[in-house]
């Protein structure tokens, strides 16, 4: 019966997250990556709930924010500082329109995707967007899927 005080904690654990398993996905903010410049990377991120986005800071004048209109409905938006390390955790499924507002003219965006079962359809619709913003969010949205 050892064990049994380790599986009980575990067992907490998992009823208090709801998660045991949780992911730590990092995101790197550069002036110049794969895709072009000011970037993302990854730019396209999918997730599930619970995971804990980490925004790096690796070169210097970023910063990461949720994109009005464009998070579900009850997500928490956030805003994060310049050149600091961020971490966000997703709580609700969907999808994150994710931005540098310095950079957002450039189309310094990032999309995740929470869960399995999300529609991209509509996303954009009607939002105004910078069409370079635009143009790469369109890109993500097209590898949305389960
Ligand atoms: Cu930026």
């Amino acid at each position: 019966m050892r064990f049994l005080p380790l599986t009980l904690t575990l067992l907490a654990s998992f009823f208090v997250t709801g998660a045991i398993w949780a992911a730590d996905i990092e995101v790197k903010m550069l002036n110049k990556g794969e895709e072009g410049k000011m970037v993302f990377e990854p730019s396209f991120i999918k997730a599930q709930k619970g995971d804990n986005i980490i925004f790096l800071p690796t070169d210097k004048g970023h910063m990461a924010a949720s994109i009005k209109g464009l998070i579900p409905e009850g997500a928490k938006k956030f805003k994060s500082k310049i050149n600091k390390k961020f971490t966000y955790t997703v709580e609700v499924e969907g999808l994150y329109g994710i931005r540098c507002t310095p950079h957002y003219a450039n189309g310094m965006v990032a999309l995740i995707q929470v869960g399995d079962s999300v529609d991209p359809s509509d996303f954009l619709k009607g939002k105004k967007v910078p069409k370079k913003s635009k143009e790469r969010l369109e890109k993500y949205l097209s590898q949305v899927g389960s």
